[in-house]
């Protein structure tokens, strides 16, 4: 403020400046941009990747519900990945027969103890419940409790090296995603095995699903086989939403 207790036109010239220089600053921090694979939607993805990062708050909340306003949650996309005739399919149909005993989160990449999370693990950590609203690129929108353990008990149970950068997980239905460190040590970011009060449903993404509540429902991937940390920004490539032209970076 000046001394006649206005915001003079210098101060905002100088405080766009200073955010245009933060933006700047970010894309030029070298691998923190995903690549734009030369296409120029990509790189309205990016650009409102770094815009996000650099103007909302790391912890800000997506908007949770009461219990109350939980709607009929129509279940999509792969709703059993048992159903293929890859290994993926048939380990998936074997655990399952099991009633996921064996079933294991392998944990790995950047990371100072990888290891495999059985479910009992995972539900020894913390827990954290939560109810939201699960928007997909379709058009559709339902709210639905999750409970799980935050990504970041696990992450910290594992053993988090400075150099982590992005979390990538994969699924047995052959899917493929990552996130970036904000997102994955964010409170909302949770492996949910619990909806509405019981077992995570099979066509919803049983044993376990990611719930990333500040992005768009895709990347709440579900079915989870695998959690790489890496110090690289991989989207999976191939086996990533480059297949459908959906944006790595999504969120609201
Ligand atoms: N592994 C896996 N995860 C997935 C999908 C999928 O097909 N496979 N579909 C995604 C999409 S597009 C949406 S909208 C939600 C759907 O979750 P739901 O089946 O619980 O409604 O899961 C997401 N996670
Ligand atoms: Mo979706």
């Amino acid at each position: 403020m000046n001394q006649r207790g206005r915001i003079s036109r210098r101060q905002v010239i100088a405080a766009g400046l200073t955010l245009a220089g933060g933006a700047a600053a970010y894309l030029r921090w070298p691998g923190t941009l995903p690549p734009t694979y030369g296409n120029l939607l990509r790189m309205g993805d990016n650009l409102t990747y770094a815009a996000h990062r650099v103007l909302f708050s790391r912890n800000a909340l997506a908007r949770e519900y009461s219990v109350a306003d939980v709607t009929p949650f129509p279940a999509t996309g792969t709703y059993d990945p048992g159903l293929g005739d890859t290994p993926l399919a048939e380990t998936y149909r074997r655990l399952r027969a099991a009633e996921f005993a064996d079933w294991r989160l392998v944990v790995e990449g950047r990371v100072a103890r990888p290891q495999a999370f059985s479910l009992a693990d995972l539900k020894r950590l913390p827990s954290r419940t939560q109810v939201t609203r699960h928007t997909c690129e379709e058009g559709w929108s339902a709210i639905g409790q999750w409970t799980g353990v935050p990504l970041r008990a696990v992450l910290e149970a594992a053993g988090i090296l400075s150099t982590a950068r992005f979390v990538k997980y994969s699924a047995y239905d052959g899917w493929v995603d990552s996130i970036d460190m904000v997102d994955a040590l964010h409170p909302q970011t949770i492996l949910a095995y619990g909806m509405n009060g019981r077992d995570l449903p099979i066509p919803h993404g049983g044993p376990l699903r990611i719930r990333v509540e500040r992005q768009i429902g895709y990347k709440s991937m579900k079915f989870l086989a695998r959690l790489e940390v890496t110090d690289t920004w991989d989207d999976g490539g191939d086996a990533g939403h480059i297949r459908s032209g959906w944006a790595w970076y999504n969120g609201a």
